[in-house]
């Protein structure tokens, strides 16, 4: 039998935190009056705002130079499915799943929709994987997948995606992410040129598979596994790629994907206006791909990047639908409270962004007061948006606390009963 938290305990935990949220809540509500903010309309918003969970986010992490197996860790994507379940009813802020292929695939599809369909979840954007080989595999990807030099290995990266894109059709996904870790390790191994036309060609195979209410997302990311180019290193290769491909191609953007200090806002500013932007991978970085957990580290550009996405929705951007979606690696933190805690800051950064005041920052910006400007944003940020983010909680049947809850209730000590260490001790993502 499967552990899952009994309603009734969130309820008992709620009932104890309860007249205290009340309290918070009116003197936040009152705040924001003066500010002639509606609080329930910004309920109403953050309530309907949702980010997907990484599928392999459930399992503990690691480097590359070892990983720290965690108690009661998910075997197969069921048991995955279970822990996604969990942080969604506790948090009712990710209400979608993203599967990685082959890690996910599994033969009964319809029970794989019928677990979801019970823990009222859905399945965003399928990922490939070409960036490691699997056991018998005809062909390898140590020199690439999609751009390698060797014909043979592009047709089996391409035969993926395109398989992928059909396991994702089953699951009622929409878009397919492409992340490839093609690039050279020596100045001289790769010819750039060639190794980007290679890829577009690939790409272009993938893309002529997409079903026609599909989109392609392509990753970029500035290094690892290669050293010394990467195929698809920054968002100008990226969208290149993306606009040589068609309209159903765009561009992901990774936060921890980009070059040190790197202004990712404008970045996603640009994407916009082009029409070009996919979505998000969230995470937190400090030195390079850290993968460390949203907000963490920087809660100030995560509000940033919020503020031009308030922005673009506010003035109705062409074609703005982005995705959301968490891509972190917990090494030292159970991943359902990472991946709980991770889902409240990108809601957090998304309740302060629609606090900025537009037109008055508009009239600020037009009237060159810099630091006026400056300080709508400021004002917006240091606003403690956490009782309205945990009244919208309570409000769906979430958790006024939820990692609280979750600890109370012992989740984690069942699953280390339910689920045997496998004696895996495979280093990297899982
Ligand atoms: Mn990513």
């Amino acid at each position: 039998m499967t552990y899952l938290i009994p309603t009734s305990l969130i309820a008992e935990h709620n009932a104890l935190r309860e007249a205290d949220l009340q309290e918070d809540f009116a003197a936040l509500e009152r705040q924001l009056a003066r500010r002639n903010i509606n609080a329930s309309t910004l309920i109403a918003a953050v309530t309907q705002f949702g980010v997907a969970l990484p599928s392999w986010g459930t399992g503990t992490g690691g480097t590359r130079f070892a990983r720290f197996p965690g108690t009661g860790e998910p075997r197969s994507i069921f048991d995955k499915m279970d822990d996604c379940g969990t942080i969604h009813q506790l948090t009712q802020a990710t209400p979608t799943v993203s599967l990685h292929f082959p890690w996910d695939k599994v033969t009964d599809v319809p029970a794989l929709i019928e677990i979801a369909k019970a823990k009222h979840l859905g399945f965003d954007a399928v990922n490939s994987n070409t960036f490691q080989d699997q056991s018998g595999q005809a062909q390898s990807y140590k020199f690439g997948s999609l751009s390698n030099a060797d014909q043979k290995s592009r047709e089996l990266a391409v035969a993926h995606n395109l398989e992928c894109i059909e396991l994702g059709q089953k699951l009622g996904s929409k878009a397919l992410t492409v992340w490839v870790g093609d690039g050279s390790n020596f100045a001289g191994q790769s010819n750039l040129t060639k190794a980007f036309d290679r890829y577009l060609e690939a790409m272009q195979q993938v893309y002529a598979g997409l079903p026609p209410d599909w989109q392609i997302f392509l990753e970029h990311k500035m290094f690892e596994p290669a050293f010394y180019s990467t195929v698809i290193a920054d968002w100008g290769s990226s969208f290149l790629a993306a606009q040589q491909l068609g309209p159903k191609a765009k561009c992901l953007v990774d936060l921890g994907h980009h070059a040190p200090n790197v202004n990712i806002e404008q970045i996603v500013a640009r994407l916009v206006r082009f029409e070009k932007l996919a979505g998000f991978h969230f995470n937190d970085s400090k030195y390079g791909d850290d993968d460390l957990d949203a907000g963490s580290v920087e809660p100030f550009r995560l509000f940033l990047v919020f503020n031009e996405l308030v922005d673009a929705a506010h003035r109705q951007a062409k074609g703005f639908a982005p995705a959301y979606m968490l891509d972190q690696s917990h090494n030292v933190t159970d991943p359902i409270e990472s991946l709980m805690q991770s889902a409240i800051e990108v809601q957090r950064a998304y309740a302060q962004a629609l606090l900025v005041d537009r037109a008055t920052l508009a009239a600020a910006q037009d009237a060159n007061d810099a630091l006026g400007a400056h300080l709508i944003l400021k004002q917006a940020f240091v606003t403690d948006v956490s009782p309205l983010l945990a009244m919208a909680r309570m409000r769906k049947g979430g958790a006024i606390d939820p990692i609280g809850a979750y600890r109370a209730s012992g989740y984690r000590t069942h699953k280390g009963a339910e689920r045997p260490a496998t004696g895996g001790t495979s280093a990297g993502i899982v």
